[in-house]
């Protein structure tokens, strides 16, 4: 089975999925795809995906979008690791916590909008909108870890509901989002950040990061 992933080193969306390659131990082609350089919409990009977005893992050659999607095939495709509890509740609320990142903030401060909003009312704007919605999920966020969390987001185990959060929070940095009232988020992020899958799968790791040519 080849897999590759078109990727960008600060996609989190891209990120969630090299998180879950590296916690399988799944080799991958790595195919850099610049957003700055818009080429996530030159044919050859649309062609994969035609929403003009990052990441598509392909699997022989058989393009898959959108990285909830990509999570679930991982599943199917590499049962272990699970990053999934087998309990139906717990497995649920590891979802709901990946989609409050995936559906309830990401969305909201993708570069595309981003851009939209500052065409419209200025480079405040664009950035006050980005942390006024990053602050509002992730709060509930931390809410929701009260009743789910151990020492990853849902009891003992790494889920989906981690590898949505770590990369989510990075992009709350760059928005200059206060994250001190987000003590469970913060100890969640401390222990994944010392396991080698989250290390690898970093911004910071990724060969078309800057300084990594
Ligand atoms: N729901 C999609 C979101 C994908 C997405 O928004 N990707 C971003 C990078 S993190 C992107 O390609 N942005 C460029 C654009 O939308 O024009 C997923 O989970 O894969």
């Amino acid at each position: 089975m080849k897999l590759e992933l078109y990727s960008y080193w600060r996609s989190s969306s891209s990120w969630r999925v090299r998180i879950a390659l590296a916690l399988k131990g799944l080799d991958y082609t790595y195919h850099a795809v610049p957003l700055l350089e818009a080429a996530h919409l030159t044919d050859a990009h649309l062609n994969r995906n035609p929403m003009g977005q990052i990441p598509v893992l392909t699997v022989d050659g058989t393009p898959v979008s959108q990285s909830m999607a990509i999570l679930d095939l991982l599943e199917h495709l590499a049962p272990t690791p699970s990053l999934l509890p087998d309990a139906p509740l717990k497995r649920a609320q590891a979802i709901a916590l990946a989609e409050t990142v995936n559906a309830g903030i990401q969305p909201a401060q993708n570069l595309a909008l981003l851009v939209e909003i500052e065409a419209l009312a200025g480079a405040a704007a664009r950035k006050a909108w980005g942390r006024k919605w990053i602050d509002k999920g992730l709060a509930a966020f931390e809410a929701s870890l009260a009743a789910t969390a151990g020492e990853f987001c849902v009891g003992d185990a790494v889920s989906w509901a981690d590898i949505c959060l770590i990369p989510q929070l990075y992009n709350a940095r760059r928005f200059g989002c206060d994250l001190s009232g987000l003590p469970r988020v913060l100890a969640v992020e401390s222990r994944c950040a010392a396991l080698p899958a989250f290390v690898a799968a970093h911004p910071d790791q990724q060969p078309d990061a800057p300084g990594q040519a």
